[in-house]
Formats: structure tokens, sequence, C-alpha cells
């Protein structure tokens, strides 16, 4: 895959926003987020149709600025709206169950340790989101934060492969992640709660390894 698109790669769900979701998404991609991911979870986070059509509403905005739109965890939604992905957990359907299903389609997972970075590679996935790095709220059952460890080692021992770091990532910590290997940031609340979306991504975007 494009390692372009992992650049500022933006998650969020509507639970996440302190305004309306899609003006935040919105503003999100006017300002040049590189990839969009739906996750749609938590206490409150809709269900059924008013689910799907909001997740209709996320992909056809997300058309319009021609940036991929993914789906976390839902691979049923993401095939029934042939999204652009999927990103998938450890306690997530195995991907060797649906990668045949997905082709063509960018398929993300998290990995906390080698053999589920190792793991991730030899079922097919395009790229894999390293983290927590740091300590977030946005994630009630996160895993302790790892550091830059993790993320720096997997990148020597995988020169190439595509990495996005996530959890806790600010506009001020963006260089050490980048630094550290990763081709670029996944974040919620730094976008989600900003008051001044269109800046907070341009921060993320100019940050320097
Ligand atoms: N997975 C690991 S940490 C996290 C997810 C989904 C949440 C990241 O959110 P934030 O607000 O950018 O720390
Ligand atoms: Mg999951």
């Amino acid at each position: 895959m494009d390692y372009n698109l992992l650049r500022v790669y933006f998650i969020m769900g509507t639970i996440n926003c302190t305004k309306d979701p899609l003006k935040t998404l919105e503003e999100a991609l006017e300002a040049g987020i590189t990839c969009f991911q739906l996750r749609e979870k938590g206490e409150g986070a809709l269900t059924g149709i008013a689910y799907e059509e909001f997740a209709r509403a996320c992909q056809k905005m997300c058309q319009a600025y021609q940036v991929p739109f993914i789906v976390n965890d839902d691979v049923e939604l993401a095939l029934k709206l042939d999204a652009d992905g999927i990103h998938i957990g450890q306690e997530d359907l195995a991907l060797s169950r649906f990668r045949k299903q997905a082709k063509g389609k960018i398929v993300g997972v998290s990995v906390h340790n080698s053999r589920e970075m190792e793991q991730a590679i030899l079922s097919g996935a395009d790229y894999v989101g390293i983290g927590p790095i740091y300590k977030t709220q946005s994630k009630k059952d996160a895993k302790p934060p790892a550091g830059l460890h993790f993320l720096s080692a997997t990148r020597k021992q995988f020169e190439n492969f595509p990495i996005v770091g996530i959890g806790g990532i600010t506009e001020e910590n963006t260089s050490d992640i980048l630094s550290s290997g990763a081709n670029g940031v996944s974040v919620i609340s730094v976008i989600c709660r900003s008051k001044d979306i269109g800046q907070t991504v341009k921060n993320l975007l100019l940050a320097k390894k």
C-alpha cells in the first residue's frame, strides 16, 4: 500500500466528538487527513440503521476528498458498503477468514508484540497499527502504554512494512513517532477535541522526523 495514506490517519466515532461528527470529519478532510477510519463503538454509539446511515455519510464525504474510508472491526458493514478497507484488532475476526473476500481492500491489524506482528504479515495485512504508544483516554480497554520501544524495534526488523503509531499522539509528539519508524500517526482525540481542526491537522502533517 501507499505509505503516504498513513501519514495523518484520523479515527472517529460519534461518541468521540465534541461537535457535530460529520462537521468534524469534513473539517479534518478539508485540512488534509490522509485516511479515515470509522470506529463507532463504546457507550452511546450508534447502532442499526442509524449506524449504517452515518457510515454511508462518512463514506460519501471521504469519497468527495478521495481519502480512503476504513471500517473498524465490522467486516460485514465494510463489505456491504464496499469500504476501501477494514481495521481489526487481535480480539476481532481472524484476518485469514476474510482476506480473500477483502481482495483489493486495505486491511489493517493492531499488533502489540512480535508474534502478532509476524502473524499479521503472514495473514496478509497491508499495514499494522502499533500502540498505545502513550496513555489514551479514547479506548477503555486499551493495553498499558508501550512507549516507542516496540515501534522502533519493529521498524528495525521490518524495514519496509507500513506501520502507523496510535495512542495518545499529539501535535507535540508526532515527530517522535515518525523518527521511531512509523509512516504516520493515527489519532482520535487530538482532532476530535481540537478548537481548530484545520491548524491541528496542518501541524500533524508538518511534523518532521
Ligand atoms: N487503539 C489503541 S489506542 C486507541 C486505539 C483505538 C485510541 C487512540 O485515541 P487517542 O485519542 O488518539 O489517544
Ligand atoms: Mg477491534
